[in-house]
C-alpha cells in the first residue's frame, strides 16, 4: 500500500501517502541503523551514507520487471545474443586480448566468457549504471520482495565505504545495486574482487584488469574449469522422459548418449570426454532446443541465477569465439510469455494442487519447474517444467 499511487483521485490523499511513506522509510532506516551498527559500520559512515536519502519509486517499478525473468527467452536471447552484441564483443576481445590472456592463465576462465559476461552486465563498459547504490538498496531493503538481500547488500556497501574501498559517492550501478563493469553486488565484491595490478584498489568501476580477473576469479570460485566448455546443444530421441531435464539429474556424457540424446551439429558429442558429467535443459519445454550443461554452465549460474541469462553468456561466448553460439532448432516463438500475475497464478495454482513452488513471486526459478515437472508427471503430460499459458490454462481446470 505505502507505495501504490495510482487510483489515488485526490492530490492531498496521494501527498498525505507520499508523506505516510517518507515516515515509514525514516522509521525502517533507524532500525536498519542500528543492525548496521550491530554489524561494526560506524555512526560517521552511517550519517554520510545516508544523508538526503530517500525510497526510489523506479527500483520499486524494476524490481516487479527482471528481464531475464519476464521476457521470453528467444527475445531476450535475440537482445543478448545480436549481431551487434558479437561484433562488440569480438573487438573487445581483441582489444584486450594480451589482459586477458594472462587472466585465462592465472584463473583458468577463458576470455570469451568473461568478455560475454562483461557485455552482458554493462555493454562492454558503456553502461555501468548510475543509480546510487546506497539508495537503491535501501529502497528494496525498505520494501518489495526482495528486502533481506536489500538489507544485507546495504550493509556489504557500507562495510566497502567504511574500508576505504571506494568512496560514498563511487557506489553507483544498477538499480539492483550491482556496480562496476561486470557488475558485482556488494558481497560478491567483498567477496571476490581482485586487485590485479597491485595499485592497493579493487576497483572495478574503471580500471579494465581488475575487472577481468575478478569476473574470473568469481567464476573460478564458483567451479568453472578451464577448457572444458559450457554445453551443448542437443536433440532428442521421441518418446523421451523430460522428467531427465531436472536440476537434480546429472548424467555422464556416455549415459545421455546410451539415451539416444545427439549433439545437433554433427557428432559434437563425441568431442566432449564421455565421463564429464551434464545434465540437460529445456528452457522452452519439450517444443524447444534442449541443451546438455557442464559444470561451467553452473558456474555461470551463480553469477545469476537466470537459464536465460547462463544461456545467454554460453552463446555469446561461443560467438564471439568464432563458433555457432546461436540455437539451431528453432525456439516456440508463438507462444507468449505469461505475465506477472499469470506466473503468480501458476505458482498458486500448483501450491493448491500440493506441488510446492517456493514463494508465490511470479519469479519461475528452479522450485518452480520442478513443482510444475512433478504435476506434468502426475497428469499424464510432458515434463518439460516449461510455464506456457496452455500448462496454465490445464492447471486452472
Ligand atoms: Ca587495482
Amino acid at each position: 500500500m505505502k507505495r501504490l499511487f495510482a487510483g489515488i483521485a485526490s492530490l492531498c490523499a496521494a501527498c498525505s501517502s507520499a508523506s505516510a511513506q517518507s515516515n515509514d522509510f525514516a522509521v525502517w532506516l533507524d532500525s536498519f541503523r542500528a543492525e548496521a551498527s550491530a554489524a561494526g559500520i560506524s555512526e560517521a559512515v552511517l550519517d554520510e551514507a545516508f544523508t538526503g536519502v530517500t525510497v526510489n519509486e523506479r527500483v520499486f517499478e524494476l524490481n516487479d520487471n527482471q528481464p531475464e525473468f519476464t521476457r521470453a527467452i528467444w527475445d531476450y536471447l535475440d537482445t543478448a545474443v545480436s549481431d551487434r552484441n558479437i561484433a562488440d564483443g569480438r573487438a573487445a576481445l581483441a582489444e584486450n586480448r594480451i589482459a586477458l590472456s594472462l587472466i585465462d592463465e592465472a584463473y583458468g576462465v577463458d576470455a570469451e566468457t568473461i568478455v560475454a559476461i562483461w557485455g552482458l552486465e554493462s555493454a562492454y563498459g558503456r553502461i555501468l549504471g548510475d543509480y546510487d547504490a546506497i539508495q537503491a538498496l535501501a529502497t528494496l531493503g525498505f520494501e518489495g520482495r526482495r528486502t533481506a538481500y536489500g538489507r544485507s547488500q546495504l550493509i556489504g556497501a557500507l562495510k566497502i565505504i567504511q574500508n576505504g574501498y571506494a568512496a560514498r559517492s563511487e557506489l553507483k550501478g544498477s538499480w539492483a545495486g550491482a556496480m562496476g563493469h561486470t557488475q558485482f553486488i556488494p558481497t560478491t565484491y567483498l567477496a571476490y574482487a581482485v586487485d590485479h595490478d597491485g595499485d592497493g584498489r579493487r576497483n572495478i568501476w574503471s580500471d579494465l584488469g581488475d575487472v577481468f580477473a575478478s569476473t574470473a576469479n568469481y567464476l573460478s570460485v564458483s567451479g568453472y574449469r578451464a577448457d572444458e566448455g559450457w554445453g551443448v546443444e542437443t536433440r532428442l530421441p521421441g518418446g523421451f522422459d523430460y522428467a531427465l531435464a531436472g536440476v537434480s539429474v546429472k548424467k555422464p556424457i556416455v549415459e545421455w548418449v546410451s539415451l539416444g540424446v545427439e549433439g545437433v551439429r554433427g557428432d559434437l558429442l563425441a568431442a566432449f570426454d564421455p565421463n564429464l558429467r551434464a545434465r540437460l535443459i529445456v528452457p522452452a519445454g519439450a517444443r524447444g532446443p534442449a541443451f546438455l550443461v557442464f559444470e561451467n554452465f553452473e558456474a555461470i549460474l551463480k553469477y545469476n541465477r537466470s537459464t536465460s541469462y547462463a544461456l545467454a553468456v554460453a552463446m555469446l561466448s561461443d560467438e564471439i569465439a568464432g563458433r555457432d553460439g546461436r540455437a539451431a532448432t528453432l525456439w516456440p516463438r508463438e507462444d507468449r510469455p505469461l505475465s506477472l500475475d499469470e506466473r503468480k497464478a501458476l505458482q498458486r495454482a500448483l501450491a493448491d494442487r500440493g506441488y510446492d513452488p517456493g514463494p508465490v513471486d511470479g519469479i519461475v526459478g528452479a522450485g518452480t519447474r520442478a513443482a510444475l515437472r512433478k504435476w506434468q508427471k502426475d497428469a499424464g503430460r510432458p515434463a518439460d517444467g516449461y510455464a506456457s499459458a496452455a500448462v496454465l490454462e490445464a492447471l486452472r481446470q
